[in-house]
């Protein structure tokens, strides 16, 4: 991880953002969190593998706020920016948010929950749950979280989406995890369940700062191709 200036010390809060080819939004996406947090808190922007000039914006970044830290790998990962985040996390609460999506109601409501949990997720599948987005994407979200459930015995509602965790519970399964793909969000939380920790869920309202990048058909072989990783990783 880089940090161009010294690192604010202890930070409370860290906030994991994966980036890729977000050029476009990064800037905005990362300026607004910065705007509406307060307190002890270190942002960390993990790109890799992108094309356009999203590893330059984040550097930039860096070099301008003490509180935002970034890494670069050279291939596209969704799974390694994550873990390469976390691993870097220095606050006592771990959240992980989207350049298109983040939500801070969620981390409102969701950091003084670790008090009795170990992680919160944020659901978009919950009766509670607002999500705007397109009608196949929301259907999407309901057949795969009904797939884990078949597969394997999963008791939540969701698992892709945003989520704080206490730090000490996430170093605890964070070696565990194996895949890379998108797919590492879902074997984080079913781990999260397999080891018996405490997990919270909590409605969040979906509303996405732009429309998907990728196609509903486009998206089938790779989501297939994930959850026979997923399903190696977890037997
Ligand atoms: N570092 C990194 N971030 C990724 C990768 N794929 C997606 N992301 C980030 O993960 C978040 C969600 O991705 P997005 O394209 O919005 O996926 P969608 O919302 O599921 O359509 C965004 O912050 C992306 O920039 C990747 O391969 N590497
Ligand atoms: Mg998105």
């Amino acid at each position: 991880m880089q940090s161009e200036t010294s690192p604010d010390p202890e930070p409370l809060l860290s906030i994991v953002l994966p980036a890729y080819n977000e050029e476009d939004l990064l800037e905005e996406s990362v300026e607004g969190l910065l705007d509406c947090l307060d307190g002890r808190f270190e942002v960390l922007i993990a790109e890799n593998g992108s094309t356009d000039r999203t590893g330059e914006i984040a550097r930039r970044m860096a070099e301008k706020h003490s509180m935002v830290v970034t890494s670069s790998l050279r291939r596209p990962s969704y799974g390694e920016a994550v873990r390469q985040g976390m691993r870097h996390a220095r606050g006592q609460a771990v959240a992980i948010f989207n350049v298109d999506f983040w939500d801070l109601q969620f981390l409102r409501s969701g950091v003084p929950l670790l008090e009795e949990c170990d992680v919160v997720v944020g659901s978009k599948a919950l009766d509670r749950s607002l999500d705007r987005r397109p009608r196949h994407r929301r259907w999407i979200t309901r057949a795969f979280n009904s797939l884990l459930s078949i597969v394997f015995g999963f008791r939540g509602t969701d698992t892709h989406g945003l989520k704080i965790f206490r730090a000490e519970a996430l170093r605890q399964i964070l070696p565990r995890c194996k895949t890379r793909g998108e797919i590492f969000d879902t074997e984080l939380i079913l781990r999260c369940y397999k080891a018996g920790l405490r997990v919270r869920e909590l409605p969040v309202e979906v509303r996405e700062m732009r429309p998907s990048r990728y196609s509903l058909l486009g998206r089938v072989p790779s989501t297939a191709r994930d959850l026979v990783s997923l399903f190696i990783a977890l037997h």
